[in-house]
């Protein structure tokens, strides 16, 4: 089978990007080992040690592996966008969350990809949704997918950048890809809106240390009291550096993606566990666990300027999570 027939099946299996990369150890890999040697990657312990050294070599998934099937499945809903939204009594949810977790859809598109496949040649594969120790970004980059922006972000034109990666590692020897040009060109605008200075200032690499994403989903105990300020109204996940991106402004909306409304701090304050879990079940949101979404929301209350959250607050204060309680501790002396 050749690599056209394969990217017409990824594209019916509801893939609007699929290309081919070889499936040898990525250049790449020296970029990934200096950003773990430099502690960039805080607590996330499944991205450094043995699990950090298999990303050197996709054979470690797949020892028959010859080439990699990449592909990107669109989220982006048709709502505005953090910076067009002004409401900072109103929690934000990344619009990567407003959908069902997608390491399952992508998963079972896979599934169906490997399937018909499979009716032109038999062959071994491993399929990998982020969780696998794999660079897939690289790997994407190298299969044409896009190339790497100042934010860190993997980047199609005319696609923009709200797109999940999936890849399916094959036995199959198929025709590689080649990656686009970077074409970030002179713009810094990720890099000047990023709230905490999270990507260095020429961009192409994060310290995930300071990064909202990390601080409100990765991030099991307290906030670094310095950075809280900077959150702003984030609940869960951070966009500000994609919804700048010049390359976002035309990108087409996913047609099944989601709507979630922003909800009111209180609103989401006054979740018992149990509404919580039923609010959020199947979405990336349960990632943060409950007490490390209220500790978000607590910080959100503290950041929003608004007097008519510190009973909220004071609620929180004894709600018997220690963790939460202190950052809504912090929340009413910001509030004043
Ligand atoms: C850890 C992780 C995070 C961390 C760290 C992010 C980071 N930039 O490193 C945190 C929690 C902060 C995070 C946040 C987000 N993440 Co995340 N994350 C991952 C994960 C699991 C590993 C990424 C990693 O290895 N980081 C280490 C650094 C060194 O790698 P990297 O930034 O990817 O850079 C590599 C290449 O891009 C290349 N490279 C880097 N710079 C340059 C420059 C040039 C010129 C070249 C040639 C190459 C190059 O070298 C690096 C090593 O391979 C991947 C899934 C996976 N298995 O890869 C998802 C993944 C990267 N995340 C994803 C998403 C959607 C997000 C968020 C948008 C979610 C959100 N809204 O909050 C944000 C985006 C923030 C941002 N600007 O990156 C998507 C990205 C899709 C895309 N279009 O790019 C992925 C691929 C998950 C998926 N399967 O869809 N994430
Ligand atoms: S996701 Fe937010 S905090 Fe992280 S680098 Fe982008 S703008 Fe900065
Ligand atoms: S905002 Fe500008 S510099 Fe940043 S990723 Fe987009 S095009 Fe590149």
């Amino acid at each position: 089978m050749t690599a056209h027939q394969v990217k017409e099946i990824a594209q019916a299996c509801g893939f609007e990007l699929a290309g081919i990369a070889a499936a040898v150890p990525h250049p790449d890999f020296g970029r990934y080992r200096e950003w773990i040697a430099r502690d960039r990657h805080g607590a996330m312990s499944y991205l450094d040690g043995e699990r950090g050294d298999r990303r050197g070599d996709p054979r470690e998934l797949l020892p028959s592996a010859k080439t990699i099937v990449c592909v990107g499945k669109l989220y982006n809903p048709d709502a505005p966008c953090f910076m067009d939204t002004d409401a900072p009594g109103e929690g934000w949810i990344s619009r990567y969350a407003w959908n069902r977790d997608y390491h399952h859809d992508l998963r079972e598109r896979l599934e169906q990809l490997a399937c018909a496949m499979r009716r032109h040649a038999q062959f071994e594969f491993k399929i990998c949704v982020d969780t696998a120790p794999l660079l897939e970004r690289s790997y994407a980059r190298s299969a044409g997918l896009g190339w790497i922006g100042r934010n860190t972000c993997l980047i199609h034109e005319p696609m923009g950048s709200w797109f999940f990666l999936g890849e399916l590692i094959t036995s199959l020897d198929l025709e590689p890809d080649s990656p686009p040009p970077d074409r970030c060109g002179t713009c810094t605008r990720c890099v000047d809106a990023c709230p905490t200075r999270a990507i260095d200032e020429g961009g192409y690499s994060l310290d995930a240390r300071l990064c909202i994403s990390y601080l409100t989903i990765e991030l099991r105990g307290a906030v670094p009291e310095d950075l809280r300020s900077a959150m702003g109204r984030h609940v869960f996940g951070c966009d500000i550096c994609q919804d700048v991106c010049p390359w976002n402004s035309r990108a087409p909306a996913a047609p099944d993606a989601a709507r979630e409304p922003a909800t009111a701090l209180d609103e989401l304050a006054a979740l018992s566990k149990s509404e919580w879990r039923e609010r959020f079940a199947g979405t990336p949101v349960e990632r943060a666990r409950y007490s490390g979404f209220l500790r978000n929301v607590a910080v959100a209350m503290g950041n929003s300027g608004e007097g008519r959250f510190r009973a909220p607050l004071v609620n929180l204060t004894g709600c018997g999570d220690p963790l939460v309680a202190e950052h809504a501790r912090w929340a009413l002396e910001r509030l004043g």
